[in-house]
């Protein structure tokens, strides 16, 4: 039997069930790209928030694929979230109300966008469309797709600056776009991303009303969630007694901080554990450059000494002192210690690593390296250079990359899987193979790519790694 609003009633504790009317709620948030992580952390915020604000159910929307539909529809949007920790403990989520494909969906899709009070965003790094610079780019294939055709969008962009300009036409009332992925500055570049891309729609004065009218804050959000795997299936079915097609886990910690501008639901959203901030970039900048980037770092070198876990390669002695050294001593410096207590928050992540009730494969974070790496590791680099710090660690992670992109291909999870095969199809294990990695600009800002000090560490690194990947753990 499936889990459903039909077969709620037999859920028995200790699986929490949803503690309000599901009938009672109604969808106020419009959320793209309802992966595993937003599920497993925004959706379980609304769903605390709806104890208290019934209007903010969630209306579901995937970009282009109909898996997720197919699997929640039939379980009118109920799925599982464990919490894996010592004591696990499993939770019904009911925030979800509706699942739509956009590409089969448009006129439901719009219909929801057009009474949403917030607009939330997982669509990952690359979904923003967005050149080295932060700027929206204009030559991309989605954004030339919408731009032709802005009735049928297939951007997250396209979708936003669209649905705005209808609300601008019906009410005069924007919604509130939260951006919920891994960038510095999410909010603050999804904005200027959807004005840029109004103003090459030729609607200079939709462009001015966004800029002026439209919130669009900074988020960070944090928790470690591992892709669902058949010992989540199994382990749903035992407490359940019921089948949840995609169930979802992850850690028990869970953080989002949002920047202050949420208006009137800021205490819905504050009562339900959300922190609200004057400023996110601090909280952002930490997480961004120690959880994530200590973690791309860990998947590549761990990778390339055989690991296949979070948690086994910091279980590797040499290598979690390596990372705690790349944490310590390369990353904390880049970070206002007036904001937060660094050395605190970096041995809180470590633990998180170390985690045994969380089995993190190397390869989900690998995936996607070449829009990550700039986030993650890149502007610490470049900070770094320019405070005339030393980048040898924090190239460690960059190398690493391009000996498991030049190892994978052509079997690389990667929008840029083209470029990379090539590149990865010319190398030879020299320091050309470098040159050639440098020199792809949508990855690389083009000063960091001209650095001599930065080029001569990645190629250092990247030489060791050839030759005794575990000689570079001496860094
Ligand atoms: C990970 C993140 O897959 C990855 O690239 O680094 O998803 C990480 O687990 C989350 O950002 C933690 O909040």
């Amino acid at each position: 039997m499936r889990l459903s609003d039909a077969t709620l009633g037999q859920v028995r504790a200790p699986v929490r069930t949803p503690a309000y009317e599901r009938g009672a709620t109604t969808v106020g948030v419009v959320h793209f790209g309802p992966g595993a992580f937003h599920r497993a952390h925004q959706a379980w915020f609304f769903d605390r928030m709806l104890a208290t604000d019934p209007g903010l159910a969630i209306c579901a929307v995937s970009l282009r694929t109909p898996d997720l539909r197919d699997a929640l529809q039939p379980q009118d949007g109920l799925y599982v979230l464990a919490e894996q920790d010592s004591d696990p403990a499993l939770r019904v989520i009911g925030a979800i109300k509706a699942v739509l494909v956009a590409a089969e969906d448009l006129d439901r899709v719009f219909e929801a966008l057009a009474h949403a009070r917030y607009v939330t965003a997982t669509v990952t790094e690359k979904g923003y469309c967005l050149t080295t610079d932060g700027a929206l780019d204009l030559a991309h294939s989605d954004i030339r797709h919408d731009l032709d055709n802005p009735q049928q969008p297939v951007s997250v962009i396209g979708w936003i600056t669209e649905a705005l300009r209808r609300r601008k036409i019906a009410q005069g009332q924007p919604f509130t776009t939260i951006s919920c992925d891994n960038l510095s500055d999410n909010g603050a570049k999804l904005k200027r991303a959807v004005v840029s891309f109004a103003e090459a729609r030729g609607e200079p004065e939709l462009a001015a009303w966004i800029a002026v009218r439209a919130a669009f804050p900074c988020s960070m959000v944090d928790s470690i969630t591992p892709a669902t795997d058949d010992a989540l299936r199994a382990q749903v079915q035992t407490a359940l007694g019921l089948t949840d097609a995609w169930p979802v886990q992850r850690e028990r910690f869970v953080q989002w901080v949002i920047e202050d501008q949420l208006g009137a639901a800021t205490a819905t959203f504050a009562g339900a554990g959300v922190t609200i901030a004057a400023a996110v970039a601090p909280f952002e900048r930490a997480k961004l450059r120690l959880l994530n980037g200590a973690h791309s770092t860990l998947a590549y070198v761990g990778l390339a000494l055989g690991h296949d876990t979070v948690f086994t390669a910091m279980a590797d002695p040499q290598l979690a002192g390596f990372i705690e050294r790349l944490m310590r001593q390369d990353v904390a410096p880049s970070l206002d210690a007036s904001d937060l207590d660094v050395p605190a928050y970096v041995t809180d992540i470590l633990a998180r690593f170390r985690n045994p009730a969380i089995v993190h494969r190397l390869s989900q974070i690998a995936w996607d390296g070449s829009q990550k790496l700039r986030f993650r590791l890149l502007e610490t680099a470049a900070e770094a250079l320019a405070a005339g710090r030393p980048v040898d660690r924090l190239a460690v992670g960059v190398a690493a990359w391009m000996a498991f992109v030049r190892r994978q291909a052509p079997d690389i999870v990667d929008p840029l899987a083209g470029q990379l095969t090539s590149v990865a199809r010319a190398a030879d294990g020299s320091a050309q193979d470098v040159d050639r990695f440098l020199a792809l600009d949508t990855v690389f800002p083009s000063n960091l790519a001209a650095d001599s000090p930065f080029r001569a560490a990645v190629v250092r690194a990247y030489l060791v790694l050839g030759d005794d990947p575990r000689a570079i753990l001496n860094v």
